[in-house]
């Protein structure tokens, strides 16, 4: 490196938190925001050589997604707009982790020969930056831009505060060097919704706007967004609650997708009755996640276990949904008259011109089997399992002609492999037939529409929106798709998680093979019972899941395996 003094002068200024380790996890570092000024500086640096070695920008977001408020953290985008590339996570830890500066320099070297950066002169290097709405951001902002700064030749561009898929989106579209700013962001969602619901209107003559969605924005950073965006997207009829605006709640607290994902329970802002049957959503404090539900009118379930008074649609409910759409336009283009498979007519969409386009589901093992098996046996799409983590999922779906990549907690995208989109681009002028046309045009406005860099809760909203449109579903119609196996995840603290590990697909225990065994046995007593364990790469804590045929069975069985790990 250059300039050697300047790094080591203003690295000096961000001492590490004593007694913390520090590690990049499933998704980046979280912590309380009081310790993470050094992390922070640091990871800046990280994201300024990641620029140099690969000569295209990086993106910085400082958010903890749906975790409280108190707390803060960081994550890199890499050039193609996705996640940190995975083999350059170890430095992160190394560099986090430095115990003081000369320590810390000693890394830096070690990257930049590994990586063979040259130095340069000119400003080479590029890093976006952005944050979510915690208070601690600025400052940590501030932290990441002497970081990136303090590396001779590259330049930090704060963005503001963003969405963390907005912050994708922007390094992804700047490298590619199309319109980038946030208002380039919003035209092309809102351009392309208004290009899905035109041809809605042109195949039904339909124009009635169906009843509008309330969504629950976590008091965070997406509630702005959304706003924004409904300005901009008339026929998308859109209440936002918990916009975290003064006076109101707090972010992420008792509010959220991951509440109420997780907790399956109201969000504050909801009421009974007012709010029964209405279609409702929530995302998380950085907006990259997004579930739906809705109040039922009454509970069939019988089962007096915690109250639950909520239907959920979560992430699997949402790649259902929007393989279904994908198949049906695929369907149209292969020249079938149903855009819904059947018994008689093959599932694969082999298409004039094209020839077999491969779709598939992305899922981990806390996808609902109930989910797993429709999209497997009514859809008829291959479904793909991964490791917990959209850096995971993410790579596996960028394998097929479109790749729809859920978790069960709502973060997930459709990708569309760049062959494939520019055939659609032709095909939605050069088709014969106006059927054949529309439908590419269909599927290269959703290919604008749904952030390609990420999952984003906005551009989801969107799509479920124009799909419910296209189907004419209410959302108690896309509930009953298919009715979801009772399941419940809890989590367990231990002394040290990481003594737990796991196959690579996350389902069993590797080691201590004890474990497994017990959890067999406990899985055994269940009829359709399933459980699996695994260390939380985001928090302290085990994550234990169950699934059986009835919710009182998934309970005991999750609680018999917590017991097993403590
Ligand atoms: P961990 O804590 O590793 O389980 C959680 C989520 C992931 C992912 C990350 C990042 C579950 C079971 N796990 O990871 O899916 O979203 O946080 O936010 O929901
Ligand atoms: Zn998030």
């Amino acid at each position: 490196l250059e300039d050697k003094d300047l790094l080591r002068k203003q690295a000096a200024l961000f001492p590490l938190s004593k007694g913390v380790k520090f590690s990049y996890g499933t998704a980046g570092f979280r912590t309380d925001a009081a310790l993470l000024p050094s992390t922070v500086f640091r990871m800046g640096v990280l994201a300024a050589l990641r620029s140099l070695c690969t000569k295209r920008a990086t993106g910085l977001m400082i958010t903890a997604s749906h975790n409280p408020v108190h707390e803060n953290g960081v994550k890199l985008a890499d050039p193609s707009g996705g996640m940190l590339n995975v083999a350059w996570e170890p430095y992160s830890d190394m560099l986090a982790n430095a115990p003081d500066v000369e320590n810390f320099l000693q890394i830096v070297e070690h990257i930049v020969k590994r990586e063979n950066i040259q130095s340069r002169n000119a400003a080479s290097g590029e890093v976006l930056l952005a944050r979510d709405t915690r208070p601690s951001g600025e400052a940590l902002v501030s932290a990441a831009r002497q970081g990136v700064e303090a590396v001779r030749g590259t330049v930090a561009h704060d963005m503001g505060v963003l969405t963390t898929p907005q912050l994708h989106w922007m390094v992804r579209s700047f490298n590619n060097g199309v319109p980038a700013s946030e208002s380039d962001y919003f035209h092309q969602l809102s351009d392309s919704f208004r290009m899905l619901v035109e041809l809605w209107h042109a195949n039904t003559g339909d124009s009635t706007h169906s009843e509008e969605l309330i969504v629950d924005a976590a008091n965070g950073v997406g509630a702005s967004k959304l706003t924004r965006l409904q300005h901009l997207t008339t026929s998308l009829g859109l209440q936002v609650r918990n916009s975290g605006n003064e006076g109101g709640g707090l972010l992420n607290d008792g509010v959220g997708a991951d509440f109420v994902q997780k907790e399956k329970v109201l969000p504050h802002g909801f009421q009974l009755p007012a709010d029964v049957g209405k279609r409702c959503a929530s995302i998380d404090g950085d907006a990259d996640r997004l579930v739906y539900f809705y109040i039922p009118e009454k509970h069939e379930d019988g089962y007096s276990g915690p109250v639950c008074t909520l239907h959920l649609l979560d992430g699997d409910k949402i790649a259902a949904i929007f393989g279904l759409f994908i198949i049906g336009q695929l369907r149209i283009l292969a020249g079938y008259k149903s855009s819904v498979s059947d018994a008689t007519t093959a599932h694969k969409a082999v298409v004039p011109g094209y020839g077999e386009v491969k779709v598939a589901v992305v899922q981990t093992a806390y996808a609902n089997g109930a989910s797993t098996n429709y999209i497997k046996q009514v859809l008829g799409l291959e479904v793909a399992t991964t490791p917990t983590g959209v850096k995971h999922l993410h790579k596996k779906a960028e394998q097929y002609d479109i790749g729809i990549y859920f978790e069960a907690n709502g973060h997930g995208t459709i990708l569309f492999n760049e062959i494939f989109s520019q055939w659609l681009q032709d095909a939605s002028v050069q088709q014969k037939e106006a059927e054949h046309r529309q439908a590419a045009k269909r599927l290269v406005a959703v290919n604008e529409m749904v952030n390609q860099a990420v999952g984003d809760a906005l551009s989801g909203i969107l799509m479920v929106e124009v799909v419910l449109r296209y189907q004419g579903w209410s959302v108690e119609q896309w509930d009953s798709m298919y009715k979801d196996l009772p399941s419940r995840q809890l989590k367990v603290k231990v002394k040290d998680r990481a003594v737990i590990i796991t196959t690579p697909d996350e389902t069993r225990v590797a080691s201590p093979s004890s474990l497994q065994e017990a959890i067999d046995t406990e899985v055994g007593k269940y009829k359709g019972g399933r459980a699996f364990v695994r260390p939380s790469g985001t928090e302290d804590v085990v994550r234990v899941y169950a699934e059986a045929s009835s919710q009182q069975s998934a309970d005991a069985l999750a609680q018999a395996v917590c017991v097993l790990v403590y």
